[in-house]
């Protein structure tokens, strides 16, 4: 059988010159680059590459965050004593820790936390501008910004983890480190000690939306995959027209499910999933330790969880215990 191919599918399609995108206003810099074919890109997406737009806020994001990892390599790097082939053997396991919590929110020496300070600085900067490329980019383009939302949901948890929530604690060491393990580190023991995140409705609800994004990502891919002999993807058409892929692909889950998003809709579902998940979360990580100090002992009180007390051991938080560390 004929498989259905336009120019967006596999047809690797070469015009006489790459094609630059539409102008560009006058105020705007100019686009980088040559742009080539690549054969392999083609089989993936699309096979040109290039010309990117990095604009002065490009260049100064991807500058800002150089310096961030450069500042996190290199105190990775120290911490080993400048030796590279013990740097490359344990590179998953190095960390640039944030200052211990005798500094509260104070800036620390270099070596206590202080070049922790200065890397997130850079790194948030970095984050930060990258952010209003994609707004601007957008913007420049005549679409939504719905890309730049859906990245501010990312930025809000990442914002939470290491400077509101370290904030409102009043103390950086509340943060979380840099390096691979190191970070997972951090969030195992965070669990640990607010009483086991599980029991944090908000981490629930996260998790709701991250595998809700899985599930309706799977489900849109797979149907508009399903569709694409019918060019499922041609979407203007599509909306308007019996008989369609679009029509075809609602009535398959109307007849599997009794229930079937739209064209439009399917994406907004799409959207909402994924944009709630960090929102969720980096609301769930600001409630501990500031409102909620175990949410193990939350949930005994709010009786959905069991209190396991017997009668030879009370169970005690032991965050409330004295000299427990704050
Ligand atoms: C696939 C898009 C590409 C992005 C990639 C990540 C860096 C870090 C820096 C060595 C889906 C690029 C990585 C730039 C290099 C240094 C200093 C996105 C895709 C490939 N985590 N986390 C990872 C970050 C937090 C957790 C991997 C960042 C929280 C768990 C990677 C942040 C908590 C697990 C990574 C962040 C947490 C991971 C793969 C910021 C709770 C894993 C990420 C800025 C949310 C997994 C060894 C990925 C792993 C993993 C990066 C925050 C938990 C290194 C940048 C503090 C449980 N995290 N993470 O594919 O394999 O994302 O870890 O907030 O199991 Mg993490
Ligand atoms: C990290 C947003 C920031 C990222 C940004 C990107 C760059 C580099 C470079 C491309 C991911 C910056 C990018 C710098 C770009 C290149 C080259 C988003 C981030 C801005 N949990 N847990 C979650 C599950 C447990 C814990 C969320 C599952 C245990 C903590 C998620 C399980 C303990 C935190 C989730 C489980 C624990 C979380 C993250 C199961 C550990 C968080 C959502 C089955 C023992 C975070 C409220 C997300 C959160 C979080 C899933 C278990 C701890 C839904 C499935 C009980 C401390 N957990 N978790 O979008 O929000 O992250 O919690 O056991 O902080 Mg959890």
């Amino acid at each position: 059988m004929a498989e259905y191919q336009n120019i967006f599918t596999r047809i690797q399609v070469r015009g006489p010159a790459p094609y630059p995108g539409v102008p560009l206003p006058a105020d705007s810099s100019a686009r980088e680059g040559t742009p080539s074919e690549v054969h392999l890109f083609g089989r993936l997406g699309d096979a040109q590459i290039g010309p990117i737009y990095l604009g002065y806020l490009g260049i100064l994001s991807l500058l800002f965050g150089f310096i961030a990892f450069e500042i996190i390599g290199l105190n990775m790097l120290a911490s080993v004593n400048w030796n590279i082939s013990e740097f490359i053997r344990q590179l998953f396991w190095l960390a640039l820790e944030p200052p211990p919590p005798e500094y509260g929110m104070r800036i620390p020496p270099l070596n206590k936390g202080g070049w922790w300070v200065v890397a997130g600085f850079f790194l948030t900067l970095s984050i930060l501008l990258w952010w209003v490329r994609t707004y601007r980019r957008a913007r420049q383009l005549g679409m939504g910004t719905h890309v730049a939302w859906a990245f501010a949901g990312a930025i809000w948890l990442y914002l939470v983890l290491g400077f509101i929530r370290p904030l409102a604690m009043g103390s950086w060491s509340e943060a979380v480190p840099f390096g691979i393990f190191p970070h997972l580190d951090w969030t195992a023991a965070f669990s640990i000690r607010y009483g086991n995140l599980f029991y944090n409705p908000f981490h629930a609800l996260s998790i709701v939306f991250l595998y809700g994004s899985v599930l309706l990502f799977a489900m849109h891919a797979a149907t508009i995959l399903a569709l694409g002999r019918y060019g499922g993807e041609r979407e203007i058409e599509q909306t308007l027209d019996r008989g369609t892929a679009a029509e075809r692909g609602g009535l398959f889950w109307r007849w599997t499910m009794g229930f079937n998003a739209t064209f439009e809709s399917i994406h907004r579902w799409a959207w909402w999933f994924a944009f709630l998940c960090p929102v969720a979360g980096g609301i769930g990580i600001l409630l501990t330790g500031t409102v909620v100090d175990n949410w193990y002992l939350w949930a005994v009180d709010r009786h959905f969880a069991p209190a396991y007390t017997m009668p030879w051991t009370p169970a005690v938080d032991p965050s409330i215990v004295q000299g427990a560390p704050r």
